[in-house]
């Protein structure tokens, strides 16, 4: 195992953390700026010398503080430092809102509130959840995983939320289920993507799917926050699914639905190009894409241009490979 110390969880205490993650002083500046209603231009001048400036407009679109999330010290270190928000919140994927990485403004026409979450099929309990069940239900915590885009970019995030095995327990998937369809939140008439010309035709609304074991392993989670705050659209507001042995394109944003089934359901990318977006889509840097090598990966930085990004090797199952192994075996 290469990334992970060994360390009992639940025991790192949070300060383990603020004093190394660039992110964590950007954490607290938001907080007291946000506190004081100090004005955006002044504060960042004095506070923050070591940060990427973020502007005031992107400042509005992060969510509001979600305290009481406990860091799960099984996941508080994640062998590289966590990316500044200012990078992975303006550095998004998100196409029901456009075809660039540039969506985080587009994506604040993401109507959120209210939201519901249906979770049927092959259950005992179906249930709609709204999204204080979600919260509220559900113990919070928080965790920081390594992010791996099939596109070959990475970060490293601060995710709040919930393992998905802790929705299973409440609405009991019966014996039949063996695969979990998840659908993202799409209305043609709020989502410009499909009328920006790349994606015409395409197979909305986003869909993604786990097997059932997959589901309930200890790694894959629902995350309604981020950061210390609650998502940003341009993240997946109000929930989202973050499986992150997988490649990126696995955590369907703004979940509406979650079916259990019994058959391998269709997938948005698998959909559209089932030769390059496999249904498992497992990080593996010996498997490469069809057009380009996944050896390597670039960790997101302040530039757009990517070949400047600084690159480390990719590592199987993007380092979770303890975690998850059993089930490729
Ligand atoms: N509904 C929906 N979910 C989505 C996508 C999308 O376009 N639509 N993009 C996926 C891809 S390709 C990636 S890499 C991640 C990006 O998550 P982030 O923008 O929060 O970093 O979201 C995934 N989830
Ligand atoms: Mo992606």
């Amino acid at each position: 195992m290469v990334f992970f110390r060994s360390r009992p969880g639940w025991q790192l205490p949070e300060s383990r953390v603020t004093a190394e993650g660039v992110f964590w002083q950007r954490r607290r500046f938001m907080k007291s700026l946000i506190g004081a209603g100090v004005g955006f231009a002044a504060a960042s001048a004095g506070a923050c010398q070591r940060s990427p400036t973020m502007d005031a407009d992107l400042a509005n679109t992060l969510g509001e503080p979600l305290n009481g999330a406990r860091l799960n010290g099984a996941f508080a270190d994640a062998g590289r430092e966590p990316t500044p928000q200012v990078y992975a919140s303006r550095y998004n994927n998100f196409y029901e809102f456009g075809g660039s990485k540039d969506i985080w403004a587009s994506a604040q026409a993401l109507p959120t509130d209210p939201w519901s979450v249906e979770v049927t099929g092959l259950v005992k309990n179906p249930q709609t959840f709204s999204l204080d069940d979600l919260t509220q239900r559900f113990a919070l915590e928080e965790r920081i995983y390594r992010f791996r885009c099939v596109e070959a970019w990475a970060m490293v995030v601060p995710w709040i939320g919930f393992p998905m095995r802790s929705l299973m327990a409440a609405v009991e998937p019966t014996s039949a289920a063996r695969y979990v369809r998840f659908t993202s939140y799409y209305d043609s008439a709020v989502c410009p993507g499909p009328s920006l010309g790349f994606a015409r035709n395409l197979p909305w609304p986003y869909t993604e799917g786990l097997t059932v074991e997959e589901m309930a392993n200890d790694l894959a989670f629902f995350a309604v926050g981020v950061y210390g705050r609650t998502l940003p659209k341009q993240h997946g507001a109000p929930i989202r699914m973050v499986v992150p042995w997988k490649y990126g394109f696995k955590g369907a944003k703004s979940i509406v639905k979650i079916e259990f089934v019994a058959e391998q359901p269709a997938t948005y990318w698998n959909t559209l190009a089932p030769d390059e977006y496999k249904f498992e889509a497992n990080v593996e840097p010996d498997v490469p894409h069809p057009r380009w090598s996944q050896a390597k990966e670039r960790l997101i930085g302040e530039s757009t241009a990517m070949f400047t990004w600084e690159q480390q090797p990719t590592v199987i199952y993007n380092g979770y490979r303890e975690y998850v192994a059993e089930l490729y075996g």
